[in-house]
């Protein structure tokens, strides 16, 4: 049977970019549909009538939504190439504690960032770099989180990557200088076509996230 796989999304969108990531490890052709978040389309609300969210993933016409499940969803159905999951059932249960890790931390971190001013977002900043030191810890030496191969734990973090351009210019500090372990590790991430095709330039996220403060009026 032919496979019919739409991914509906939005392009500076963190978690879209993990389901391309993982659709691209697996070397699957999909059909690409930009959502307007401000303006969303019948079909995105027929698919997630509960979140009204991208990334949604349609797989021959039933949707699968939450980024993080949707990568699960195509490492399960295309477990021959590449796979994202460990084999061991206790690495694969740490794997997704780290993974729901970047989801509680990074995201409203790094929102924090560029939406507030004074001290909180100072505050935001030092709990930022602490969750991103944490992550580091968890790295250690292993090329990827999940040790040799790109992983679960690559896919759910390295998005973020491209908007760190965007936290740094807003919050006026150095996540290299901070945390050169974690920007060595998304640098050996983009060297896969996977990441580097599937992540916008940073620039242009962070002249998106300057109108997002345009449109909620910081600054
Ligand atoms: N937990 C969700 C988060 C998805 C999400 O926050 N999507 C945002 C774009 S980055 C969205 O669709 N927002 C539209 C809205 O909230 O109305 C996931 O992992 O897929």
């Amino acid at each position: 049977m032919a496979e019919e796989v739409i991914l509906l999304d939005f392009w500076p969108s963190p978690f879209g970019m993990r389901v391309r990531i993982a659709l691209a490890e697996k070397g699957i052709a999909y059909d690409y549909k930009e959502e307007d978040l401000k303006n969303k389309s019948p079909l995105l609300l027929e698919m997630n009538p509960v979140h009204k969210k991208i990334p949604v993933l349609i797989h021959n016409g039933k949707p699968v939504c939450e980024s993080l499940i949707a990568v699960q969803y195509i490492d399960e159905v295309w477990h021959d190439k590449s796979p994202l999951m460990p084999s061991d059932p206790y690495e694969r249960a740490q794997a997704r504690f780290w993974a729901d890790y970047v989801d509680k931390k990074i995201y409203d971190l790094g929102r924090k960032i560029w939406s507030t001013k004074g001290e909180e977002q100072e505050a935001a900043k030092k709990e930022f770099v602490e969750s991103l030191k944490l992550l580091e810890g968890e790295l250690g030496d292993k090329p990827f989180f999940g040790g040799q191969a790109f992983g679960f734990v690559d896919v759910a973090l390295v998005p973020f990557y491209s908007w760190f351009y965007a936290y740094e210019t807003c919050g006026g500090f150095s996540i290299e200088a901070e945390c050169p372990k974690i920007v060595a590790w998304a640098k050996r991430c983009l060297l896969r076509q996977s990441v580097s095709r599937s992540l916008p330039d940073p620039k242009k996220i962070h002249g998106f996230v300057l109108e997002l403060k345009k449109r909620f009026g910081v600054e």
